[in-house]
């Protein structure tokens, strides 16, 4: 059975967004995995953090892995990338969110679906509107969500 999860992707070192797109091709090489359609790159200011600029996009896949054995693989292209992890929001290579994982809900000690930040986000609610407008959250339709999130600097690149 394939389930339609979204992936957000971000990076602020190194070559971010070669590191973005890299990452793209790494999923659709997941075993029981396929990329359908991938956003813009956005270029986004650190939320909660510091450092660089960001370059976010979201990607959305089919999928047959469970939402744990799919974390699992996304923390292990993450690992490919020369992610390290000195404390948390640090400046990083790659990182990897699963956002949404069909309808499902998972709350547990390694994995929380949908991701719990993921609707007061501007880089990762643009791209997602980007590839469904229609979505609604549980805290609301995408664009209300964004209506709230004027206030972070976001620019898509292409
Ligand atoms: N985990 C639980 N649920 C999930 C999920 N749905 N997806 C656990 C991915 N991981 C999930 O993540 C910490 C732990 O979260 C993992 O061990 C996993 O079991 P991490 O990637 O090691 O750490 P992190 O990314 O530093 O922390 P966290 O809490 O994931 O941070 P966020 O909330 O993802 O924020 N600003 C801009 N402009 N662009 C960004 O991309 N990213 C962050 C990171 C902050 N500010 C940003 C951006
Ligand atoms: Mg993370």
């Amino acid at each position: 059975m394939s389930v339609v999860a979204y992936i957000g992707l971000g990076a602020n070192l190194g070559d971010a967004a070669a590191s973005v797109q890299q990452a793209v091709r790494d999923i659709n090489d997941l075993p029981g995995t396929t990329v359908v359609e991938t956003s813009s790159l956005y270029r986004t200011a650190p939320v909660d953090a510091n450092g660089p600029d960001y370059t976010n996009a979201v990607t959305k896949i089919h999928t047959s892995l469970s939402a744990h054995a799919l974390l699992r693989a996304l923390q292990g292209i993450e690992k490919q990338h020369g992610r390290t992890r000195p404390y948390r929001n640090a400046p990083r290579t790659l990182d990897l969110d699963l956002l949404l994982y069909g309808e499902e809900t998972v709350d547990d000690a390694e994995l929380t679906v949908p991701h719990p930040r993921m609707h007061e986000r501007a880089f990762v609610l643009h791209p997602l509107y980007e590839l469904n407008g229609q979505l609604v959250l549980k805290q609301g339709s995408l664009h209300e969500l964004i209506a709230r999130c004027v206030d972070q600097p976001i620019h898509r690149l292409r």
